[in-house]
């Protein structure tokens, strides 16, 4: 074997993953259940309907035995500045089976906060990982890189965490960034940033990496991107920012489903108010939604139904911005850019009804162009009005059909 390794190395390599097995070997050695996989691969389907080449129309059996033949990829996880929030919702599905399902689909190698070894042992375990899978592992970093001061606001055995990520980063075949902090620095780097947190890109900015920002971010996008690069050696299409499009390609405002009260000028003004109780729209309360790139709105968490933020009624951050979570304050209420802003800009919903005269169709052209200006200033004047840093709700400039109207009592002194 050893002189295998040393005359035929590309043969070693690919021996070296072929001892990790396929999913379907894996699945089946443990005892998990061909419908926990299909269950497992609907979800997938959920989070990536398009854009992702596994689960690009199919349906959940076409994925299941596209996926079953991939050899397990071999995963090391890092944590860095972070809440663990994204290793959680990896875990935290609905049902138990579905988060160990997980752990059986890739091949975790290193992760500190699931691994029973810690101290020398969890070191022994890294550099072995590393050794063993040098250029063939994707490597998941969770948390900022501190960078202030050398670096010495975190260490791992010692050695600053730029180090780490240096040395285990540089030897992977990919990167995937998760959550918005190893994306771009997350919550440690907000003002002040007293460590000098950065994400991933801006230490290794020729490595091929990905990143899936998100406060947390869904699970599924990263199990989609994993698994697309263990399958094909590709990453999915990205855009700007290094975000998979599939996943981040629209906004949480276009596909909300309190879209129709935005439209119909219906706001929380208040927690608590009637509007919040009957889920009215939450702009007025801060929502980001209208600048915020993710899925959110359509794929929601856990596999429960409206397990997402404005599900459960508190206003998007806009935690998948690089510009806007931690940045821009909670409650600030965002500019609409779209030409139409509700509910000026919208023709009522009750028209007056009327005899339609020659002259008024011939003038339908021009009006439209009026309707379109209309929109515009509509749109000028929301968010001139509301481009400030007063507390949401606290100064509507019109009662827009609000439980409470202009009766509401003054929320200023909400946090
Ligand atoms: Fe950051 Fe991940 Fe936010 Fe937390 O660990 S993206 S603080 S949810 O979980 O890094
Ligand atoms: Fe949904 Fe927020 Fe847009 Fe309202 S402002 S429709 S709550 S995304
Ligand atoms: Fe984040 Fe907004 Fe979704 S806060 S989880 S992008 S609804």
């Amino acid at each position: 074997m050893l002189r295998d390794l040393t005359l035929n190395p590309l043969a070693a390599s690919a021996r070296v993953l072929d001892a990790l097995g396929t999913i379907d070997e894996r699945l089946a050695r443990v005892g998990i259940g061909r419908r926990a996989f299909l269950q497992f691969c609907s979800s997938l389907m959920i989070a990536a309907p398009f854009g992702l080449a596994i689960t690009d129309k199919k349906t959940p059996e076409e994925v299941a035995a596209g996926l079953g033949k991939v050899i397990r990829p071999p995963v090391i996880w890092l944590a860095f500045q972070d809440c663990t929030g994204c290793t959680e919702t990896l875990l935290r599905t609905s049902h138990p089976d579905l988060g160990d399902l997980i752990l059986n689909v890739i091949s975790l190698e290193y992760h500190e906060t699931l691994m029973a070894g810690s101290g020398l042992q969890a070191q022994q375990a890294l550099s072995e990982a590393v050794g063993k899978y040098s250029g063939k592992y994707i490597c998941v970093i969770e948390g900022s890189i501190p960078t202030r001061d050398k670096g010495i606001y975190m260490k791992l055995a010692g050695r600053p965490a730029m180090d780490v990520l240096a040395e285990v980063g540089g030897q992977a075949a990919a990167i995937i960034a998760i959550g918005s902090c190893a994306a771009w620095g997350g919550i440690p780097s907000a003002d002040p940033d007293p460590t000098g947190a950065v994400g991933v890109a801006d230490l290794l900015p020729n490595k091929t990496i990905i990143n899936l920002p998100g406060c947390p971010p869904n699970p599924y996008t990263l199990l989609g991107v994993v698994l697309q690069y263990a399958d094909s050696g590709t990453l999915p299409e990205m855009d700007a920012e290094r975000r998979p499009k599939f996943a981040y390609d629209r906004d949480i405002h276009e596909h909300c489903p309190r879209r129709a009260h935005f439209d119909a000028g219906h706001f929380v003004k208040q927690y608590g108010d009637e509007g919040h109780r009957e889920g009215w729209c939450l702009y007025e309360m801060g929502c980001k939604g209208p600048d915020t790139h993710a899925g959110c709105s359509t794929r929601h968490f856990n596999e429960i139904p409206d397990v997402w933020p404005i599900g459960i009624g508190a206003p998007c951050i806009g935690c998948t911005e690089k510009s806007i979570a931690f940045r821009v304050p909670m409650f600030k209420v965002v500019q609409i850019h779209t030409l139409a802003a509700p509910p000026t800009g919208y023709a009522p919903i009750s028209a007056p009804q009327g005899v339609i005269s020659p002259l008024a169709t011939g003038a339908v052209g021009l009006a439209v162009g009026a309707l379109a200006g209309a929109g515009y200033i509509a749109s000028r004047k929301f968010s001139t009005e509301r481009d400030d840093e007063s507390t949401p709700g606290s100064a509507p400039p019109a009662d827009h059909g609000s439980p409470g109207g202009s009766s509401q009592p003054d929320s200023k002194s909400q946090p």
